[in-house]
């Protein structure tokens, strides 16, 4: 790093230690909630020890006629209701703190949908799977997750090279009406919204898992290319969707591209899979850059099977720097919790250096 290049932006809000669930379900038992608040504090313990950066802190918020636009106004309102319904729920009854709502009806035929959702159990008609329960500090954790991820956005627009969200709860599998996969809001898609007043740009996924709900909600967008390399879906979470053959929507051919990897991956195929997704990005010709970056990918995680190192994630940074473009990191995924600070603080190395491997 040459002394005179400015300081990069680290954005980070204390709101996400507001949602804090305990447990999530594996095979009808409980298991240890793994999208824990350490995983964001231990990254920034990491990264505020690097030199030249700048903490920044929450002083925007995500305006409701954007949220609306991402996400339908439906999902907004349930999130708020049920946040402040357990928190009522909680004040009446505080032996029941800290309460979190697991959907537990999935109202998977039409005519299911219009009774359950103004019913008092409406959960399921906004959740995908188990994994995105809803606790009394839920909304503001995840209205602060994204307005970090909005501001972030706004940091690039004035000009800015290389920005880190801290994002917590992550966004990549929020679609335009679902949750779940611990994911409310879709920080990533809130960025890519604002800084479409550059431009056309591009998300490049790297979370261990496919980003359902970032090629979702830009199934449709030709100016919006999302690229993602995650574990086959075949395979893994979430399943449904992540296959190489989804390619966007008719108004936007061309505009997803999934990368599946196998089980096991090592750096070598894993950074052959970011170089093809860097030439597809090129092609595209976009003005910015929002990368979604998990952790899970690395080989400490203890809840996935690729195998990188820490030094594949500065290759990544390194790679990513080369196209010249303006990068927003938001934070996604990553259950290795001593590890991923030191990961972070690799890739974010890899972005700041200056051209050459
Ligand atoms: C943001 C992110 O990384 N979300 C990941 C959410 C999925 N995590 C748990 C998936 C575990 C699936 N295990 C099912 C085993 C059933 N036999
Ligand atoms: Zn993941």
């Amino acid at each position: 790093m040459p002394i005179t290049s400015k300081p990069t932006p680290i954005l980070y809000s204390p709101d996400h230690c507001l949602h804090d669930p305990r447990y999530e379900l594996e095979n009808g038992m409980l298991s240890r909630y793994q999208e824990h608040p350490a995983r964001i504090e231990k990254v920034l313990m990491h990264l505020k020890q690097l030199e030249n950066i700048t903490l920044v802190p929450p002083s925007e918020t995500v305006p409701l006629e954007i949220l609306e636009s991402v996400h339908s106004p439906d999902l907004i309102q349930h999130l708020q209701k049920e946040s402040q319904a357990v928190a009522e729920q909680e004040a009446r009854n505080p032996d029941l703190a800290p309460l979190y709502r697991y959907p537990y009806i999935f109202p998977i035929r039409s005519e299911m949908h219009s009774y359950l959702s103004t019913s008092p159990e409406p959960d399921g008609c906004f959740a995908f799977d188990t994994y995105a329960p809803i606790g009394s500090g839920t909304w503001r954790a995840v209205f602060a997750s994204a307005s970090l991820a909005w501001q972030g956005a706004g940091l690039l627009i004035a000009g800015e090279q290389v920005a880190y969200a801290l994002c917590r709860p992550p966004g990549h599998h929020a679609s335009y009406d679902s949750i779940g996969g611990y994911c409310y809001l879709n920080n990533a898609a809130i960025a890519a919204t604002r800084l479409k007043n550059l431009g056309p740009g591009a998300i490049l996924d790297i979370d261990y898992h496919h980003g359902n709900g970032t090629q979702s909600i830009f199934w449709q967008d030709n100016q919006v290319l999302t690229v993602s390399l995650h574990a086959d879906p075949a395979q893994e979470y979430p399943f449904f969707s992540g296959y190489a053959d989804e390619s966007g929507g008719e108004m936007a051919i061309g505009s997803n591209i999934n990368l599946p990897l196998p089980a096991g991956c090592d750096d070598s195929t894993y950074l052959q899979a970011v170089k093809v997704a860097l030439q597809r990005i090129r092609t595209f010709r976009p003005r910015w850059l929002v990368l979604s970056a998990g952790y899970d990918t690395c080989a400490a995680d203890p809840t996935t099977s690729f195998m990188l190192s820490g030094d594949a994630y500065e290759q990544i940074g390194r790679k990513i720097t080369k196209t010249g473009l303006p990068v927003l990191v938001v934070h996604e995924g990553g259950y290795a919790i001593e590890e991923n600070g030191g990961l972070a603080a690799r890739l974010l190395d890899g972005l700041r250096s200056k051209g050459g491997e």
